[in-house]
Parts: structure tokens; sequence; C-alpha cells
């Protein structure tokens, strides 16, 4: 297939005044009849065939003016020649037939667990209806939907409604790709919302009957969102109601649809019992993204999908801003930079690599990755950095006011920051449009009581991208004297060369620098230093960040050369969680980071950082190791700390006390090396809580005592789809990772493996992968069994089963044998006949 190139972007001839929809419901022959309005657009100029985007849907009727024309979709849609249509403004009507129930692939409209529902971004509503699918094509809508479901909603306000049958008007012009509709026999939890205007909000999440007792926390996280957004940014909603629905099929984690938003039910149902501190905390973030969306990708939306990061990466930077305020800020960057570096180091170093904003794809859905979605945050993390708080919010508002109503381009967006600060940004464009992680050399000299720190910054060549010229780069900085005590506050040096020297004068002693405070660029830091250094960094620096990732270098140095050299476990580092584990100064949720070891993944890129092979055996036991050793030196402290962190009170889903949870749980997971499970089995007997039975069963798992506390947790939960997910995704990731290709297989032949439900699918098979050695068997049981999977997958969802190929993107770290048994599962499901268009573009790439 051809690719779609931003280079090739042309306005669409047409505009469109109005859209009007019916939809007559059915599982099996859905009627959608659509009236459209459309005009010449002045800004392409002549007479134009009228194109419309179209797959999967069989035409009854079209029309021009009210006059049925003759005319055949092709594959992609249907073009209704220049000649048929009048020399001005005129009508289309269309009447086509879908079957929602055979639609497995969770675009358009299809139905999951009995109720209608809609997923449009980014190309899904051509497998609605015949339309220009373009987000800079935006028009007001009307619905109408007929069924005999109890509730139908779409977006907008609602209008006139009667038995069997609502109607919609959304007044905001919109692109398609925000289009929604649910229709089922659902239950809505209610609340109010004034906004500062004093517009009155309807709030409404809506569930399935039984499922209304978990919906408090989305909701309590809904309206902190709308205030937070008033404040922090000035944006008010701007409808009478705010919808949300939770599904159980869906194939991302929620949909920003105008004023009906639709999730992902792990994204929305919450309970102590049944949910996670983590699902708390991951509630609370997506309510507020797709929340905060309406006016960063609604009232403002993309001109062409390559802009996808216009509207995500700021998203996402308002809605990590937003967790900060509501709980440590210290804390949720840390999370989001291990986060960044577990998925977005990793493909930006691998096949996958692209450009923030990438220049072209073949398949869109391809494109949702972390390198559009978290890195297009750094970069505007950066950019804030670099213009200051004042600088950000005067562009921001600027922003707002220039762009409202618009399908904007980061041209626009850059533009506006350059003219509300004076900044020249053309180098900082890079960010966008350059793909690659930078890695950022530091040396350092020292003479007359003048420190000088000397940069070196470098890119490797990535797929189609050969030159990397140097990056504006911004880098915080700290000195520490050598009693710890900081002697130049952070400072933020603007390295614009590819080797650039920064000087600090007047210093009584030799500094220990802290580089790259809370991390304040997306690079890789190449320093050469040594444990001692490190373990004080870990005591001393003020930046909690850097604090925190002092810790995490030492205990990379200590484990590669455990791993790569065989040596013993340091002393120092054991020493120095002690000391983190002890210290009551410090957050619990920061010291449970802290004592957590880098994973066997993050080792595996650490060790091909270093020229070696990494294997995946070795790895595993060698973090073991060291967190036997670290168990064992601080057997007392950590036994007393579990003890300590132990909590009578009701449960609360806050940040305090999870952070108290995840630190006692961190000690439970040190504790188990060596107390062969007890106390594992006994929180497990008694916990009142998921975060805690979740733990305890992990615990179990690795512990190697796993079984009856497998089968009661499943006898309890049967009922409930997120906690089985949680069920087998556990067992894929806990116990001996020789025996997870077998414990996979066994599991898909659960009666509860319903593959074909997403979350289902990425807790079994996402779990094999997130098992770093289980994956990597040397047998590759492990791959055969993943291929096997992905092309029972393809035919049934594409868009699932392209992006989970990204499993093997690492394959050129390992040796040989590995090697050529990866390519060898990529080059069979790449031979398959009928393979989507999605999965083949992303093994292509993977193959090189
Ligand atoms: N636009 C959606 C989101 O990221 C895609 N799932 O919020
Ligand atoms: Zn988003």
């Amino acid at each position: 297939p051809q690719p779609t190139l931003l280079a090739s972007y042309q306005p669409y001839p047409y505009r469109i005044g109005d859209v009007a929809l019916t939809f007559r419901l059915d599982p099996r022959t859905t009627r959608v009849l659509s009236r459209i309005a459309f005009a010449p657009n002045p800004d392409r100029p002549g007479r134009h065939d009228l194109r419309l985007d179209g797959g999967g849907l069989t035409l009854i009727r079209a029309a021009i003016e009210g006059a049925d024309i003759d005319v055949t979709a092709d594959d992609t849609g249907l073009t209704i020649p220049a000649a048929l249509l009048p020399d001005g403004p005129f009508t289309f009507e269309a009447e086509v037939e879908i079957a929602p129930e055979t639609n497995t692939a969770l675009e358009g409209l299809y139905m999951s667990g009995g109720m209608y529902c809609t997923q449009c971004e980014a190309e899904g509503f051509r497998r609605i209806t015949f339309y220009p699918d373009r987000p800079d094509v935006m028009a007001p809508f009307t619905v109408r939907i007929e069924s005999d479901m109890p509730v139908l909603l779409s977006n907008g306000n609602p209008g006139a409604s009667g038995a069997g049958w609502a109607e919609w008007t959304d007044p905001w012009k919109k692109p398609a790709y925000l289009f929604a509709l649910v229709a089922g026999d659902l239950v809505a939890v209610r609340d109010r919302f004034t906004t500062r205007s004093g517009r009155e909000v309807a709030l409404a999440i809506w569930v399935r009957k039984g499922d209304e007792g978990r919906c408090d926390y989305a909701m309590d996280s809904l309206k902190r969102s709308m205030s937070w957004d008033e404040e922090v940014y000035g944006r008010e909603y701007d409808l009478d109601v705010f919808n949300i629905v939770a599904v159980d099929d869906f194939n991302m984690g929620a949909m920003e649809n105008k004023g009906l938003n639709i999730f992902n039910s792990k994204l929305v149902l919450a309970s102590p019992e049944t949910a996670t501190d983590a699902d708390f905390e991951r509630i609370e973030s997506v309510i507020a993204h797709e929340y905060f969306h309406n006016w960063t990708g609604n009232r403002i939306t993309c001109r062409d999908w390559f802009q996808l990061c216009l509207k995500e990466g700021l998203t996402v930077f308002r809605d990590q801003q937003f967790t900060s305020d509501m709980r440590s800020a210290a804390v949720k960057r840390i999370d989001d930079v291990l986060q960044l570096r577990a998925r977005q180091f990793r493909e930006d170093t691998g096949p996958l690599a692209h450009p923030v904003r990438p220049d072209s794809y073949v398949e869109i859905n391809n494109f949702y990755t972390a390198t559009v979605y978290e890195k297009g945050a750094e970069v505007i993390g950066m950019l804030k950095r670099l213009v200051g708080d004042e600088g950000y919010a005067s562009a921001l508002a600027l922003y707002f006011d220039r762009h409202d109503g618009d399908a904007a381009t980061i041209e626009d967006w850059l533009k506006v920051f350059e003219d509300a600060t004076g900044r020249d940004l053309s180098q900082f464009k890079r960010w966008y449009t350059d793909a690659g992680t930078p890695r950022l050399h530091v040396s350092e000299a020292w003479s007359d009581g003048t420190y000088t720190l000397t940069f070196t910054q470098k890119t490797a060549p990535t797929p189609g991208q050969d030159q990397k010229p140097p990056r504006v780069i911004p880098i915080a900085v700290g000195l520490l004297n050598p009693n710890g005590d900081e002697v130049v506050p952070t400072t933020v040096l603007e390295m614009t060369e590819t080797s650039q020297s920064f000087r600090f004068e007047g210093l009584a002693a030799r500094p220990v620098p802290s580089i790259l405070r809370g991390f304040s660029a997306p690079v890789m830091l190449e320093r050469k230093t040594d444990q001692a250094e490190r373990a004080f960094l870990l005591a001393h620096d003020t930046d909690p960040f850097n604090k925190w990732e002092a810790g995490r270098a030492l205990a990379k140095d200590v484990l590669t050369g455990m791993i790569a050299e065989g040596r013993a476990p340091s002393t120092r580092l054991v020493e120095a969680m002690g000391a983190v584990l002890r210290d009551e100064t410090l957050d619990p949720a920061f010291r449970a980071l802290c004592l957590w070891l880098p994973g066997e993944d993050d080792l595996a890129q650490a060790l091909a950082d270093a020229g070696r092979v990494p294997d995946p055996a070795a790895i595993h036991a060698g973090r073991e190791a060291l967190a036997r050793a670290i168990a064992e030196a601080n057997a007392a402290a950590l036994s007393a700390a579990y003890d300590a962190l132990a909590s009578s009170a009701p449960f609360s889903p806050d940040a305090g006390p999870a952070g108290r949870r995840a630190l006692r749980l961190t000690c439970l997971a040190f504790l188990n090396r060596i107390d062969g499970g007890d106390r594992a089995a006994a929180l497990f007997a008694g916990a009142d809580n998921m975060t805690e039975s979740a733990g305890a069963l992990a615990a179990l798992l690795d512990a190697g005592r796993g079984e009856a506390a497998i089968a009661a947790f499943h006898d309890r939960w049967q009922g409930n789809r997120l906690v089985i997910d949680e069920w087998f995704m556990l067992q894929m990731l806990h116990g001996n990772p020789a025996r997870a290709p077998e414990t996979a297989r066994k599991l898909a032949a659960h009666p509860d493996f319903d593959w074909k439900n997403p979350n289902r699918f990425r807790a079994l098979l996402g779990g094999l992968a997130a098992n770093h050695a289980g994956f990597h068997d040397a047998s590759g049981a492990g791959y055969r069994f993943y291929a096997d999977w992905l092309l029972r997958l393809d035919p049934v969802n594409p868009q699932t089963t392209a992006r989970m190929t990204t499993a093997f993107e690492t394959w050129a770290r390992y040796d040989a044998d590995r090697q050529a048994l990866i390519r060898a599962e990529l080059e069979r499901i790449a031979g398959q006949p009928g393979l989507s268009r999605n999965t083949g573009e992303m093994v292509g790439r993977i193959l090189g």
C-alpha cells in the first residue's frame, strides 16, 4: 500500500455547513441515513469531484439535491464526478447498511456486551457512512437514533426524544473522528458541575447494571479536572451535559468524543476491593486527559493526522501537570520518566523510531505511540522551561484565542510561542521533525575556583534520517559542595551546539554536579563517574528527581556488573538502600521508587548500550541475587517498616495512603525472598483491598506457592472481568520465568480466555511479552506462542494486533540464535496471506 505523506497535504475541495444523521439500529442491518450540506472550498478553487471515504458499507441509495444518482463505491470510498454536481452549494444524501454485531475490529459502530458503541478516531467514521473522514473537515452534527434500547446517546446536547427514538444536537463544529453514538441498557451515576461563568452541567457516567457502585472515583476525578482546567488554563466546559460511557471491548484507553467520552471500563470502574492504587491513579489521569481534550483536541483540533502530537503531546502534558498537582510532583515526574524510558526510548532506539511529528504513514493507527504521546509531552515541558512559566501562560492564552475552531498544525503551535515570547524556535522545531534520542556526553574540568562542564550531543541515525543536526537542549544543573550543601541552585543551561562548555566561577572547592535535574530533556546522559559519587547524590541531592536518579544509576551499574562480569552485589548499594528505607523524612512513595530495582528489559537495554549481548536468564538471576542481598542485609529494617506501615484505617485511594501501601508492598517483595512467602500468605488471607490482594498474590507466585491463592482468587472474582484480567496478567508476570511459555499455553486454554476482548488478550499476551526472561526463553517457545496468537487475532482485530507486534522491536539487541528465532516469527507473520495493512506495516518496519 502507498504511504500517505505530510508533504502531499491539500485542503479538502468542499466545506460542510451541517450534517444530519439518522440511525435505525439493528445488530445485523443498521441503516444510516446522512444528509450533508456541501459548498465549494475557496481554498481549493476550480471544479472537483466529490470524494468520500467509506469502507465495509453497503450503499442503498445516494442523491444530490434530492435526486438519486447512480454511483458505485470502491474499496475505500465513493467518487461523485464533478459533472454530476451543481456549480455551488449542494446537499448530498446517502443511505447505507452496516452490521455492528459482526464488527470485531472495534472501529466504527460495533457491539460490546449487548450495547452499541462507536470508536471513530482515527478513521472509524468511514465505516459508519460515506464522509470526508479527515480532521480538517469540521461541521455541526444533528443525530437521530431509532432503537428499542432504553438509553440512546450521542454528542452535544439532548434534543427531543420519545419511545424508541432520541435526537441530539452538537452545536460545536467537529471533525468526524469525534463523532460518537451509544445505545444500550445502561444506568447512570449522576452529578452536577457549575462552571465559573455559571453554566450548569449535568454529568453522567453510564455503565451496565451492577457497575454503578464503582463510579465514584471517576466522577470525583471528572469534577476535579473541570475545576483544574478553569483555574490553571482558564478553560471552561461548553455544553449542558457531559457523558461518559464505560465499555468492556475497547482497543485503546478512552476517547474524547465531544460531550460523550467513551472509556475502556478498566479506566472508569473502581472500588477498593476491585481496583489497585495504580488503577485509581490511572483512572484519575485518563478522566482528566479526555476531559482536557475538550479544548486541546476538540475546540482546537489537528489539520491532519501527522499533527497528532498537537493534541496528544499537549493533552498528556496537561494531564501530567494535573496529576502533579493532585498528588506528589516528584513521584509523578519519576513515574513518567520510568515510562518514557521503558517505552519511548525503547521505540526511539529501535527500528520503529519516528519523529514526534511523523511525515509518512501507511496506517495512522500505528502512530498512536509513546513517541507521539509521551515524547510529545516532553517537548512541551522543554518549551515551557525555555520560555518560563509566564511565557508559557501567554503563549497558551494566544493559542486558545487565535486557533479556537481551527484544525491547526505544529507550525501554528510554535508560532504562538514565537509571537508571545519573541523567541526564534526554528532550531527547537527539530524536536518535532527529527527522530531519535540524543546522547548527551558530559565532561568536567576544575581549576582555580572555576568549574567547567562540557557537553557533546549526538543522535544515532534512525530509519530514513541519517543526518542529525544539533538540537536545543535545556540542561538544568545544580552544584553541591563536598559537604553536600548546594552551592549553585538549579540553573538552566541552554545548549544549541554539537559541543558546548559552561563555566561556574568563584567556587571554594571542586563541586559535585547534579545534571539534568527534573529530567529537563529527554536525552541519555553519559557521564563517567563512580559509585561513591552516585551514593553521595542519592544522600544529598536537593532535586528529588536526581536524588532518585542517582540511586537508580547506582543500581544499574551494580546490576550490569553482576550480570556481565559476575561481580558480587555492592555493599555500598545495599547500605544506601537501607538508608533510604529508614529515612522517615522522605515520602513513602518516593522511597518505594528508590528501592524498586531497574526492570529486566531496562537492564537488557543498558547492557546493549554498553556493547554487550544481554542474556535474559542471567539478567533475571542477577536481579534476583541483588534483591536477595538487599533483603538479607536489611531484613530487620524491612520487617520493621512492613509492620509499621500496616494500616487499620478505612481504605482511601489518595496519594498518601497509596504511597504507604506501595512502600509496604516493596518491603514485602524483598522480604518474600527470605521468608519463603509467609508474609505474603498472611497478607493474602487478610487483605481487604485489591492493591494488597494483588501484591500478595504476586509475591506468592514469586515464592513458588501461588497455586491455592490462584484458585481462591479466581473463585472470588469470577464474575468481574477487570479483576480476572488482573488474574491472567499476574500469572504471566510472576513466578519462574522458565515456565512462562507453558503457563501462557495453559491460560490460553482456560474457559475465561475470551481472546477477542482486547483487555483479556493484552492481559495474557501483553503479560507474556512483559515477562522478559520468559518471553525471551532460549527455546523460542515464547516467541512462537506470541506469533501464533498475533496471527489468530489479526483478521479479527488488526489494530490491537499491530500494536502488539512491538514486543519484537528489540530483536537486534539479542544473540544470533534469538535474532534468528524472532526473525523467523516475523517473517512467518509477514508471509501470512491476507495479513492486515496495520500488521503488515509494523512487521515490515521491525524487520527493516
Ligand atoms: N484520542 C484518544 C486519546 O488519547 C485516543 N485513544 O485520548
Ligand atoms: Zn489523548
